[in-house]
């Protein structure tokens, strides 16, 4: 998607603090964090949201939740515990419409959120 800020990232045309990358997805530092470790994983298909997933793209999440653990154990964060956030649309709190999942960590996390 031409104006979409997470198809920039993905093909390099915005720098990032990249965590990891494969050939499905991409995760790099949040711009704005909310917690001592706030990542960002990007699926690299420009999907807007899981409401906009197809056949296929299904198991494309899975592999997302696959990284996230792998990134998590990575990071240290499996011992203490963490958070992963799907912001969908407005009332949801989606800025970016490029389907992404946060990880947060580092700190104990509130409930509920706002
Ligand atoms: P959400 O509100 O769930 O759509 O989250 C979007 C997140 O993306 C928000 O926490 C800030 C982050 N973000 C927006 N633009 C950029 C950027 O250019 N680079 C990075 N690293 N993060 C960005």
């Amino acid at each position: 998607m031409e104006n979409c800020i997470f198809c920039k990232i993905v093909k390099g045309e915005i720098p990032c603090n990249k965590v990891y990358e494969d050939d499905k997805v991409i995760a790099f530092n949040d711009i704005n964090p909310e917690a001592p470790v706030h990542v960002l994983v990007v699926p690299k298909t420009h999907i807007k949201s899981i409401m906009d997933l197809s056949g296929d793209e299904h198991q494309l999440i899975s592999h997302v939740f696959k990284v996230i653990s792998e990134i998590a154990k990575d990071l240290k964060l499996s011992e203490k515990g963490f958070r992963i956030v799907n912001n969908i649309g407005e009332d949801g709190g989606q800025t970016v419409p490029h389907i992404h999942f946060h990880i947060l960590g580092g700190r104990s996390m509130q409930w509920p959120p706002g």
